[in-house]
């Protein structure tokens, strides 16, 4: 019976410990409740990966899902990682029979309380520049850049070439290459 009290006790402890820091983080800043509100907090980016690319490919692409819990929208304008030269936001249309890359020059809004996933044949981050190949297993630091949360440290986990995300439309199935 004593037992079993000391555990609960134990768990609405750490229940109370993290209302504890909220309480210390709101003093901190009394008249300044936008101040709270950091990139950490806001934006959550879950599931990312990004494919392995041969030897002499020179770009990658990396997919992740983007959350947004803030009060406004935010937009995704670039990054930064060491295996690339540079860092670019993608999306993908189907002009006629061919699927096209476009930079979008803008970035790619997370909209407010929503979120957007980036996946093959749709939205992506584009490694650009690689300068070396990713391989299957590795991981990989990328830093993202919002518009409005700054920047936000994430890794990016690399998968076998022919991974895909679950509800991906692949517009080059059954297309043979070259
Ligand atoms: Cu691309």
């Amino acid at each position: 019976m004593i037992r079993l009290l000391f555990r609960a006790r134990r768990l609405s402890a750490a229940a109370a410990l993290r209302s504890t820091l909220c309480l210390a983080a709101c003093d901190a800043a009394p008249e300044t409740p936008a101040a709270v509100e950091t990139a950490a907090s806001i934006i959550a980016v879950t599931e990312r990966w990004s494919r392995e690319t041969a030897q002499g490919q020179n770009a990658g692409g990396a997919f992740m899902t983007i959350a947004n819990t803030g009060t406004a929208a935010d937009r995704l304008t670039g990054g930064s990682t060491p295996v690339a030269g540079r860092v670019e936001i993608h999306t993908m249309t189907m002009e006629g029979d061919v699927m096209r890359m476009r930079q979008l020059e803008d970035g790619l809004v997370v909209p407010a309380g929503g979120e957007v996933t980036l996946k093959p044949g749709s939205f992506h981050v584009m490694l650009m520049d690689l300068k070396q190949p990713l391989k299957a297993g590795d991981t990989v630091p990328l830093t993202l850049t919002f518009a409005g949360a700054g920047t936000i440290e994430t890794e990016l986990v690399v998968k076998p070439a022919g991974a895909m995300a679950p509800a991906m439309g692949h517009g080059k199935e059954g297309k043979p290459h070259g």
